[in-house]
């Protein structure tokens, strides 16, 4: 079953657009960046809110940045495997994925040649569960499911997470 943080925080009632950026320091691709759009787009469809990319980093509701080891959040990542990815709960914002991860943008994650491949979709849905307001869940088939193993693609949203997000927004 889906959770929530304690006291449920959520982006405000009524918020129909959510900007999101990417952190220009790390000069991602479009192929990286389509990820992204994909993932939020799963999220826009179950909600009455959309995503819009903006060129404006400092403005944006949701900043997206990859990052290795200590990165001046107190939450440092590990390098490979462990911490994957963190995000913080509405209305932060802030959305860091470990650089040091081997990341899957395209194509079939379960074929990868490296074992400890990582789709980026199915953790860019998961932590987008989290800016939005979502704790973890006890469904197993959930995106918000606290365990994925390498080289594992999840990225639609079972019935809890909708259940979940729904009851927020
Ligand atoms: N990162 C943890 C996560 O996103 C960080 C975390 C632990 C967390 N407890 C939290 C974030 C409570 C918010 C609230 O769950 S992770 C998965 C999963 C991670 C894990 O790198 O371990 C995914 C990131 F669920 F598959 F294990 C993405 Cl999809
Ligand atoms: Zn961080
Ligand atoms: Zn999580």
């Amino acid at each position: 079953h889906y959770s929530f943080f304690p006291e449920e925080p959520r982006w405000p009632a009524g918020t129909t657009e959510l900007t999101y950026a990417f952190d220009p320091e790390n000069g991602l691709d479009d192929k990286t960046k389509r990820v992204f759009a994909s993932a939020f787009a799963r999220w826009s469809e179950v909600t009455t809110i959309n995503f819009r990319e903006t060129a404006s980093y400092g403005d944006a509701d949701i900043k997206i940045g990859f990052y290795s080891g200590d990165h001046g959040d107190g939450e440092p990542f590990d390098g490979v495997l462990g911490t994957l990815a963190h995000a913080f709960s509405p209305t932060n914002g802030r959305f860091h994925l470990d650089k040091a991860e081997d990341w899957v943008a395209t194509g079939d994650v379960t074929e990868a040649a490296l074992s400890n491949a990582v789709d980026l979709e199915s953790v860019a849905v998961h932590e987008i569960g989290h800016l939005l307001g979502l704790g973890h869940s006890s469904v197993e088939e959930a995106i918000m499911y606290p365990t994925i193993s390498s080289r594992t693609r999840k990225v639609q949203l079972a019935g809890d997470d909708i259940d979940g997000i729904q009851q927020l927004y």
